[in-house]
Parts: structure tokens; sequence; C-alpha cells
């Protein structure tokens, strides 16, 4: 990493440092650090807004992680409305939900009536509409979204 990109993730995680950041302790001595990034991006930015951190777009991998995460994004946000990318898609094959990494997203959450793939809906976001469950959006869409940091001790 050149120093120019350097600069640029040192005033990034100064931005994210802001009192947003929750820890869920996975197994003993790793933990997943989620942050929430509001600037608005595409699903595809949210993916490389992560990894130039140094992280991953969020994974929800169970019901356990997703009401932790919830529980948390409730006290943090305070902006009606807001939507956040998790990582997951069906872009490759309708129905079929992938992580970033290939793995299959197991897991869902969805919002009622969702997902409806209504104009070729193929993210997923977390809505406050929907009291944080999952609706499937366009991944064009500028949305806010959860960063995910494994830390090891
Ligand atoms: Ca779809
Ligand atoms: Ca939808």
């Amino acid at each position: 990493m050149n120093s120019w990109l350097l600069l640029i993730c040192m005033g990034v995680l100064s931005q994210l440092s802001s009192g947003v950041a929750y820890n869920v302790t996975k197994t003993e001595g790793e933990v997943s650090q989620y942050e929430i990034v509001y600037h608005r991006k595409t699903y595809f930015g949210a993916l490389k807004y992560c990894e130039e951190l140094g992280g991953r777009l969020a994974r929800i991998p169970d019901m356990e992680r997703d009401k932790a995460v919830i529980s948390w994004v409730y006290t943090t946000n305070d902006e009606l409305g807001a939507r956040y990318w998790i990582d997951a898609n069906d872009i490759q094959e309708e129905g079929v939900y992938l992580r970033s990494d290939g793995a299959k997203q197991k897991f869902a959450n969805w919002a009622k009536s969702e997902p409806n793939n209504k104009d070729n809906e193929d993210c997923i976001e977390l809505s406050e509409n929907a009291d944080y469950a999952w609706n499937d959006r366009s991944c064009y869409f500028p949305n806010y979204f959860i960063c995910e940091f494994l830390i090891y001790h």
C-alpha cells in the first residue's frame, strides 16, 4: 500500500471510529467488529470500500448474529428509512444468494413479502422501515453499509 492510499485509509478510519463499532465474539480469541459507514455507495462500491479498509462487507451467517447486529443498529441509527448493505446477492442465479466470496448464504431474515426481485433486485439491505429485516434491492442503489473487521487476540 503506498503512503497516499494509507493516508486516505487513515482519514476514513478516523471517520469510522465515532462510537459506532460493535464487537461480536465468535470463538475464543476471534472477534468480528461491525462498523456502519455513513457514505452512500452501490453494493459493489461498498464491497470495495470495506476491503480497502482491511475488512469486508458485513456477513450475517446466522440468526444469533442477525439479532445481535439488529439490536446494535437499533441503538445506533437515528435516521428514519435508513438502509444498509450487507454481503450477499443473487446476481448469478435468481433466488440463490451467495456472499462475495462465493459461499452460499444459508441464513436469511427477509422482511414480509421479500425478496420480491422487483425490477431485478439482487443485493441485500437491512431496512429500518422493516425493523432491519432484509430486503432485496438494486445493487446499484446508493446505500449506507456495514463493514466487518476480523480481530484476533
Ligand atoms: Ca434477485
Ligand atoms: Ca425487494
